[in-house]
């Protein structure tokens, strides 16, 4: 069993130190307890009978987004609420072996409800690659060769950093005008009730109204570490778990797809909150 003195290595009261450190963790028990869902003082609110559907990160799992589309029209057969949103939190593509079947099922707006699409730093990487194809170097990296073969292209220049332009110049070629007009059309941040949906993240000190682009599809650790309030309950993907983390002032449910074949949904009632997961 954990206890503080298996941590500390017992009371030893030749350790001048010893007190410090049983200090130091009680600090951290008190902050882990603040960070805790249990103490929030207000959950966070959605108006009337809504239900909102937050879905994590999918990169390029054409199956699993399958899965998940009947999984939440279950859902909404089974409670029937009066209003209904599905928010997709960004990366789409990328390291998954379909993102093109991602991007043509997305396209078509498969889900039997409104949906909000955001923006992910992987759409934004491989739009930066089509209007600057240095930019490849960097997207190879990133899983953007399994995006490029999944359009059906030839990878081996984009894997060596060759011939970058003629690659993004083949890509341009290749990806229908409905999936470029899906992916024109990603919005970086949504905000339903007491909820704000964005991919990465939002900078701790900054207004939800004033966050950058920037930190909204790249922030991990100075979010991820901070217990400060954000206005609102902050609902993201970007950081992998296992398990979605749910905290006292952000819920990230991306349970890294691609590897563990788990696509999670948040999805949030006017008080209550429950997972959906394939
Ligand atoms: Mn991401």
């Amino acid at each position: 069993m954990l206890t503080l003195a298996s941590i500390l290595g017992g009371r030893d009261s030749s350790d001048p130190h010893w007190l410090d450190r049983a200090r130091m963790f009680r600090r951290v028990l008190a902050a882990l307890r603040k960070a805790s869902p249990g103490q929030q003082p207000e959950p966070p609110q959605l108006p009337g009978r809504m239900r909102v559907y937050a879905v994590g990160d999918i990169h390029g799992r054409a199956d699993l987004l399958a899965r998940m589309r009947d999984l939440i029209a279950a859902d909404l057969a089974r409670t029937a609420p009066d209003e209904a949103l599905v928010v997709l939190l960004g990366d789409y593509i990328d390291r998954g072996p379909d993102s093109k079947g991602v991007l043509e099922s997305l396209a078509r707006e498969p889900f039997p409800v409104p949906t909000v699409a955001l923006l992910g730093n992987h759409e934004a990487m491989l739009l930066e690659f089509l209007e600057r194809p240095q930019a490849g170097e960097a997207w190879r990296r990133f899983g953007g060769i399994e995006t490029v073969h999944s359009y059906g292209l030839e990878v081996a220049d984009l894997r060596s950093a060759n011939n970058l332009p003629a690659v993004a110049q083949a890509l341009k070629a290749a990806i229908p005008d409905h999936h470029m007009a899906f992916l024109r059309g990603l919005q970086t941040s949504h905000r339903v009730g007491g909820y704000f949906f964005c991919h990465a993240g939002v900078r701790p000190g900054v207004p939800l109204e004033g966050q950058r682009e920037e930190d909204l599809l790249w922030i991990r650790d100075e979010f991820i570490g901070s217990d400060a309030s954000f206005g609102a309950m902050v609902v993201h993907g970007h950081t992998p778990s296992e398990q979605p983390t749910v905290r006292g002032n952000a819920i990230g449910i991306d349970t890294g797809a691609y590897i563990t074949g788990r696509l999670t949904c948040l999805a949030l009632g006017p008080t209550s909150m429950s997972f959906l997961s394939t």
